[in-house]
C-alpha cells in the first residue's frame, strides 16, 4: 500500500481528513503543497485541474473532495475508529458532514478568502450574505446538536471531522459567542480532542496566513 496526500497543514479541509489518517495511524506520504516543493502543486494539477486540496493518490489512484477521501478511507483502509455509522446514524452523518461542508466551512470561506482578492475585484455584498448565512448556520446546530458528546452521540465520525476544522476557523470570522452555550461547549470538545489538537497545532506556524489576521486565542 503507499498512499500519498497533497495538502497543507492550515488548510481547513486538509486537517478534515488528517484528523482520521491520524486517528486510525494510517502511514502516508505527505506532499505539501508550499513554494519550496513546486512539483508537488505541478502533479496536484496534473492530477486534480481545480487544483485544490486535500487530494489522496492510493497506489497511483486520485481521490479527491475531503468527504469521498475519508469514505476512501474508511473502505479501503478501515481502522479502530469508523467513520460512517450504518443506517439513521450513518444518514445523519451524512447530512451534517454536508451542512459544515456547506453552510459553515463555505461561508467562512467566502468571507475569509474576499480580503484576499484585489481591491477592485472584492465582493463586499456576498461576505456580508457569507456572515449572515454563518450566523443562521451557528443558530441552527445550537437549536439541533443533540447532546453529544459528538455531533451524531457517542462516536466521533466524519460529521466531526468536518466540524472541527469548520468551526475552529468559522469562529475566527464571526465568534460564536455565550448566546449559543450548546455549540460553544461543542467547539470547545472538539479542540480538545488528540488528533484535532495536532491538527490546530500543526496549522499554528501558518497563523499569519489568515486572510482577517488570526485572533490570539485557541
Ligand atoms: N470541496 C473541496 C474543497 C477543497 C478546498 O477548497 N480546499 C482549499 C484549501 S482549504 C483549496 O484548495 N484552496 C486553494 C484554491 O482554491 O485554489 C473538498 O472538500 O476537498
Amino acid at each position: 500500500m503507499s498512499l500519498e496526500l497533497f495538502a497543507h497543514p492550515f488548510s481547513s479541509y486538509c486537517q478534515k481528513v488528517l484528523i482520521p489518517l491520524w486517528a486510525n495511524e494510517i502511514p502516508f506520504t505527505y506532499r505539501m503543497i508550499a513554494p519550496d516543493h513546486p512539483e508537488n502543486m505541478e502533479e496536484l494539477n496534473r492530477r486534480w485541474p481545480f487544483g485544490k486540496f486535500p487530494v489522496l493518490v492510493d497506489d497511483g489512484e486520485t481521490i479527491v473532495e475531503s468527504t469521498s477521501i475519508i469514505e476512501h478511507l474508511d473502505t479501503r483502509h478501515p481502522g479502530r475508529h469508523r467513520w460512517i455509522p450504518e443506517g439513521e446514524a450513518g444518514r445523519r452523518t451524512r447530512f451534517l458532514d454536508r451542512f459544515f461542508d456547506t453552510y459553515v466551512m463555505g461561508n467562512m470561506q467566502k468571507a475569509g478568502n474576499d480580503v484576499l482578492r484585489p481591491e477592485d475585484k472584492r465582493d463586499p455584498y456576498g461576505a456580508e450574505l457569507a456572515r449572515k448565512e454563518l450566523n443562521l448556520a451557528y443558530d441552527w446546530l445550537e437549536a439541533n446538536l443533540g447532546d453529544g458528546p459528538w455531533a451524531v452521540g457517542e462516536e466521533f465520525t466524519l460529521a466531526d471531522c468536518a466540524a472541527a476544522p469548520s468551526l475552529f476557523y468559522a469562529d475566527w470570522i464571526e465568534e460564536i459567542g455565550l448566546s449559543r452555550p450548546r455549540l460553544a461547549a461543542y467547539r470547545a470538545r472538539l479542540l480538545a480532542h488528540p488528533v484535532v489538537m495536532r491538527a490546530v497545532d500543526e496549522g499554528r506556524p501558518y497563523r499569519p496566513f489568515f486572510p482577517l489576521g488570526a485572533p490570539d486565542r485557541d
